[in-house]
């Protein structure tokens, strides 16, 4: 994508005026910290994740693993069948699961809502190789994927420095505003679902805004509520991996859909919480989530659905992208579920068709 970047506004001048931060993301849909986590927690962090990617054959061999210099051979990402091992062992990682944790996170989190607040318990990292584009995180909203209420709010940060050629998020001024869930379709990148800006604005003119982003450095922070629109920037670097997080914080007594109280990618790598625990050296943070209050609402799964219904249709018509995604249905899902046999078998009518052409 080729949209000029505007540079994020840095919103540490209003760091101790709650009143004003929620003006501020009220008016602009985020704010943006500059150095808000302790970097040491992050740094430790960085050499656990990148410890377990060297291990798994990630890294490129003989390098420090903190540079994150990245083996281009293996590339994979969620989803594929090779990403689930590696990522269910960074997973397991105790520093992973705390960060979310941090008081001067939750304690902003909390200022900006003005009430307290519980992280969701499924914390995500995003590895992201480099050469590997094609693959990056669409523009979308997050309530499709996390649900639960609209002010739940996203807070995205690396786990490293990331500058503009890392691929760091970008969000787009204001798109909050269109006060509403926007139609997704069908991306091969992370998440799987796209909103189509461009064909949006017509009816959307709070799409029209300018795309934001930094040069993001280790400490540094991106909070946003559900229905900012955003994306992440390519990775167009050589051959450096790309680290971060994406942590989620609710309202306490809010609403929290079902899957959010899974591990992440839990139906790939199928690590729970137990085996997530078993080696920890402290307790406090296990099943934190039993000790506050929330609603547990059923997942609605229909924005999926519609993506994955789209990804068959297009494969049906040839297209590269959709192909890809249903390989790698086929590859990692229950070779006995409906959408994998459907899958197959569109795969196997391309095979066909290309051979006989
Ligand atoms: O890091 C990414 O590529 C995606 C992150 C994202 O979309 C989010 O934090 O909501
Ligand atoms: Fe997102």
């Amino acid at each position: 994508m080729t949209d000029r970047m505007y540079e994020l506004r840095d919103s540490n001048d209003a760091k101790d005026d709650s009143d004003e931060l929620r003006r501020r993301i009220a008016d602009e849909g985020y704010l943006f910290f500059r150095r808000l986590i302790e970097p040491s927690a992050l740094l430790a962090l960085r050499a656990d994740i990148l410890g377990v990617l060297g291990g798994a054959g990630w890294l490129e061999s003989g390098t420090d693993p903190v540079l994150g210099i990245a083996n281009i051979d293996g590339r994979c990402t969620e989803g594929d069948s090779e990403y689930s091992g590696p990522y269910g062992q960074v997973q397991r990682l105790e520093s992973f699961h705390r960060v979310p944790h941090a008081p001067e996170l939750v304690g902003m989190v909390q200022a900006i809502m003005d009430a307290s607040a519980i992280p969701l318990p499924g914390h995500k990292a995003r590895i992201w190789f480099p050469k590997f584009t094609d693959h990056t995180t669409p523009t979308h909203q997050d309530f499709v994927h996390y649900q639960g209420s609209l002010d739940t709010l996203t807070c995205w940060a690396p786990v490293g420095d990331c500058p503009i050629e890392l691929g760091p998020l970008a969000v787009l001024e204001r798109s909050h505003k269109v006060r509403k869930v926007l139609a997704h379709h069908f991306s091969l990148g992370a998440g799987g679902l796209v909103v189509n800006v461009e064909e949006e604005k017509a009816t959307h003119p709070e799409l029209s805004g300018h795309w934001l982003s930094t040069d993001f450095e280790v400490g540094d922070a991106l909070f946003f509520p559900a229905l900012t629109v955003h994306r992440a920037l390519p990775n167009t670097t050589e051959n450096l991996m790309r680290v971060s997080l994406d942590n989620r914080y609710q309202r306490e007594g809010g609403m929290i859909a079902e899957h959010m109280l899974l591990p992440h990618l839990y139906d790939f790598h199928k690590v729970g919480w137990d085996e997530i625990y078993r080696d920890w050296e402290s307790d406090d943070l296990k099943y934190y989530w039993r000790r506050h209050n929330y609603r547990r609402i059923k997942t609605n799964t229909s924005f999926r659905e519609r993506g994955t219904a789209e990804a068959m249709q297009l494969a049906r018509a040839g297209d590269e992208h959709a192909l890809i995604a249903l390989r790698r249905i086929v590859k990692a899902s229950d070779p006995e579920a409906e959408q994998t046999l459907e899958a197959r078998t569109i795969l196997a009518a391309q095979t066909g068709a290309a051979h006989s052409q």
